[in-house]
């Protein structure tokens, strides 16, 4: 095999270990300090937007023709995890750019496309995805909001929650029944601009963690939607939304193994630092098969992230599984390795005078969003029976 210039040497291009050179400067300077701040005073990090803008890096999916940075689903994963290594709240900033636009981009009109993408990668616009309802969480097709046509444009009515970002984007992938008799099939999706007639942002979630991305509910009272702003046929919605899931839920297991990483090397950089029994803490052998468990479970949680993405990138069918299993894995590392860095910490991790709380906090929500692990469980045991 040496020598074969087919043969895939399982290893990142020169081109991400440079980008994640970049973003991780970029991140440390500009919004590693203001992190705990945003967290404390639960608001927006509106370094991380003009930071993350500036360098071009707040929606880095947006394909070429699109004047986006066109960046492939590895790097996408590199850019979300290197945010999230410093701020998880900042992280989303990317990851919900992509969640938010990415139905649009796989089934959407180039029309469509031409009106919303170009605006997120310029920065003026940001967007998100708007599929969950006070009861239809999990069990997603259950949903009850409707649009009906009215001309050439389509009325919404319904509520939307969990909408991460909501308030703060522009664009909205909204998910609508709108055939009640086809069950799923009946399902469409819509793109909603925040000045659309009828179109209300509720109050924020009061949450644990990811304190500084507002969660909101979205109300659609008579919501006004021209007839071109549909992405796909009618009835499509439903597949476009877990096709969307399929592209995305990897890139809410690089923003685990994000906020895993920076646990560690807070862990790391204590343990050495912190003095009991006369030695610095890491020379018991206790704390270091701690940190080499955590570190282990990492690398396996950040290999099947960018394996998932990888696969999404090449364009196959059947993401389901590897999609799944790459979110559950790697959030669940994430809050394994977070909690321990915290144990690792002593008294001092549970303060808010050290990250790591707040890590393990902002760790919490990636098992529940873009699908409980329960739900990912689900996915991938259907994928195995089928
Ligand atoms: N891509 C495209 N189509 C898919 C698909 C996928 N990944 N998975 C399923 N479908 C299709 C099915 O083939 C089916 O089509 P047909 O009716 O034509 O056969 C249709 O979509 C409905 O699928 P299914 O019957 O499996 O739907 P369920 O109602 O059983 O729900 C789950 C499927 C539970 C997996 C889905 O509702 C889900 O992922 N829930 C969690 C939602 C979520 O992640 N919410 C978080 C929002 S973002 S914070």
């Amino acid at each position: 095999m040496a020598g074969n210039p087919d043969f895939d040497l399982f290893q990142l291009a020169d081109e991400h270990n440079e980008l994640r050179a970049a973003i991780r400067a970029l991140c440390e300077k500009e919004i590693a300090p203001h992190a705990a701040d945003v967290d404390e005073n639960e608001r927006f990090p509106t370094e991380a937007l003009a930071a993350l803008t500036t360098s071009g890096f707040n929606a880095v999916h947006v394909p070429e023709e699109y004047d986006g940075q066109g960046a492939d689903s590895v790097a996408t994963c590199i850019v979300i995890e290197e945010v999230a290594r410093v701020c998880a709240s900042s992280s989303l900033i990317p990851a919900v750019n992509k969640l938010g636009t990415m139905g649009l981009i796989l089934s959407g009109s180039d029309e469509l496309k031409q009106q919303v993408l170009p605006s997120l990668a310029s920065g003026e616009a940001m967007a998100s995805y708007a599929l969950s309802e006070r009861e239809a969480g999990s069990d997603a097709a259950a949903m009850r909001t409707r649009a009906k046509e009215d001309g050439d444009d389509w009325i919404i009515n319904g509520s939307k929650c969990w909408i991460t970002n909501g308030g703060q984007s522009t664009w909205y992938t909204v998910m609508a029944v709108t055939d009640a008799d086809l069950g799923s099939s009946g399902i469409s999706a819509f793109m909603v601009h925040k000045d659309d007639e009828g179109f209300v942002v509720g109050p924020k979630e009061k949450k644990l963690g990811i304190k500084g991305s507002p969660t909101a509910e979205l109300y659609f009272e008579n919501c006004r939607v021209p007839g071109d702003r549909i992405i796909g046929e009618p009835g499509t919605g439903f597949k476009t939304a877990l096709q969307t899931l399929d592209h995305t839920r990897p890139t809410i297991g690089a923003q685990a193994v994000g906020i895993a990483q920076g646990a560690l090397d807070a862990a790391v950089a204590y343990v050495k630092d912190r003095k009991q029994f006369g030695s610095a803490v890491s020379s018991f052998q206790g704390v270091q098969f701690m940190l080499a468990d955590m570190a282990m479970k990492l690398e396996a949680a950040r290999l099947m992230v960018y394996h998932a993405a990888a696969r999404a990138e090449r364009g196959e069918h059947n993401l389901g599984f590897i999609s799944s299993a790459s979110k559950c894995f790697a959030s669940d590392v994430a809050m394994e390795v977070t909690t321990d860095a915290v144990q690792l910490f002593g008294g001092a991790g549970y303060t808010r005078d050290f990250p790591v709380e707040r890590m393990m906090r902002d760790a919490k929500i990636t098992q529940i969003y873009e699908g409980t692990n329960q739900i990912q469980r689900l996915v991938m045991a259907r994928s195995l029976l089928r």
